[in-house]
């Protein structure tokens, strides 16, 4: 029979392996629960302008101006294309690192994505 090892808050004498697997997919579902940022674009910015997330979160991108916007990153990793006025692109990220991006149609607009 196969010995688990069970979190110490469990009693150690009352802890089966179905109580182990139970806290083990708990624990799971607290630490991947996926979360949506959102990114606001407005006057001509990216509001954060600097965000960090983890893979599998999800980031919205609202173009908050009365003219479209892209959100697209330098290395083409991601690339919303244009964004209407009041519209919104989101992007599920699947790798990890650091991602510069701008709006392809303003070249001063900058902001960076890190996917942890
Ligand atoms: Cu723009």
């Amino acid at each position: 029979m196969v010995k688990r090892r069970c979190a110490p808050w469990v009693a150690v004498r009352g802890c089966t392996a179905l109580a182990c697997a139970m806290l083990a997919l708990l624990a799971a579902n607290a630490i991947a629960a996926p979360k949506t940022y959102v990114v606001a674009i407005e006057n001509m910015q990216f509001n954060p302008p600097d965000l960090t997330v983890k893979r599998g979160d999800r980031v919205v991108w609202i173009n908050k101006d009365i003219f479209p916007h892209t959100a697209t990153a330098e290395t083409r990793a991601f690339d919303s294309r244009s964004i209407a006025a009041s519209a919104s692109w989101s992007y599920e990220p699947g790798k990890a690192g650091t991602f510069p991006y701008g709006c392809t149609f303003h070249p001063t607009m900058h902001g960076a994505l890190t996917v942890r």
